[in-house]
């Protein structure tokens, strides 16, 4: 069997990095307007750069959780039984790949690279950004960012994870809002190509009536248990006889 796998902010909450749109989320402190827009890098390059910088900070002393762990073991799990695992996540830290994930697709970029908007190089990214800070590749002062999708541009791969949602049996949804378009509309191709959908979250999102099946509760535990439950369900093994347990709303 075939899933693809959409992490949010909710995913890593339990590591202690914050959410966007909770209660005590980032925006809910901030305007996204002046901090994730290229508009605001552009006005504003020291404020945008303290934030990441903060957050970069903080990333580099959080550790992944239980949720990241069960992911890494369902994308070797499946492969052991001839299926496959795509992990397309929104978030910019790289705790799935420090709980050992092998293959992720960050749509929205990475914290710890920083890019080039001179010479439009990427590079790997641990230290503080600044405006002074010369790009180590053209040498251009200034011309470092983080390297993040913001509003208004495109986020990344975008072709890679439409084939891989199109070419699914189960697409799941974990730990994200649903309010950012593209990723908010993956649900809704997923239905209309017939495929089965599964959000799971600490509680039923914006879009939660969208899916065959939620499961709710804190990601460290609910993403374990459905991992099991699928990993030793014959559905693992072929594509059919899948069975929504735990459904509020199954369709
Ligand atoms: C737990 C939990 C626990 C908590 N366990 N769960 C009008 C209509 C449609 C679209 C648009 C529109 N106006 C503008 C747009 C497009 C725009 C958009 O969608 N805007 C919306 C706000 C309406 N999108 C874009 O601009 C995107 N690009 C694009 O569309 O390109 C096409 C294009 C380009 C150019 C011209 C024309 C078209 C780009 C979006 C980039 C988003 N960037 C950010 C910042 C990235 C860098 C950074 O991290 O700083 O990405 S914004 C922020 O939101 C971040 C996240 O990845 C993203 C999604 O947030 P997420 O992960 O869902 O977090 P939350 O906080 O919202 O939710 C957390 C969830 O976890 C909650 O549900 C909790 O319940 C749950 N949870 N604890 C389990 N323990
Ligand atoms: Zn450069």
């Amino acid at each position: 069997m075939k899933i693809i796998a959409l992490t949010g902010a909710g995913a890593s909450a339990e590591s202690g990095l914050g959410t966007f749109r909770d209660k005590d989320g980032l925006w809910s402190r901030f305007d996204p307007m002046k901090l994730a827009t290229p508009e605001a890098s552009a006005h504003n390059p020291d404020e945008v750069n303290a934030s990441y910088n903060m957050r970069r900070q903080n990333l580099l002393s959080a550790e992944p959780n239980a949720a990241h762990r069960a992911l890494a073991r369902l994308e070797a799990g499946l492969a052991e039984r001839g299926g496959s695992l795509f992990l397309c996540t929104q978030n910019i830290d790289d705790l799935h790949e420090r709980a050992g994930s092998q293959q992720v697709v960050h749509m929205h970029g990475e914290l710890l690279k920083a890019r080039c908007t001179a010479c439009g190089e990427t590079m790997p990214w641990h230290e503080d950004l600044s405006v002074e800070v010369p790009c180590p590749s053209c040498r251009c002062p200034g011309g470092l960012r983080p390297h993040v999708v913001w509003f208004g541009e495109m986020p990344l791969e975008m072709d890679a994870i439409y084939d891989a949602l199109l070419g699914a049996d189960l697409f799941v949804a974990i730990g994200t809002s649903g309010s950012v378009y593209p990723a908010a509309g993956f649900v809704s191709e997923a239905r209309g190509h017939g495929i089965r959908t599964c959000e799971i979250n600490l509680e039923p999102s914006g879009n939660a009536r969208r899916f065959n099946e939620g499961r709710y509760g804190p990601a460290s535990e609910v993403v374990p248990a459905w991992v099991e439950q699928v990993l030793s369900s014959r559905f693992s093994s072929d594509q059919g006889g899948f069975t929504a347990h735990g459904s509020s709303h199954p369709k």
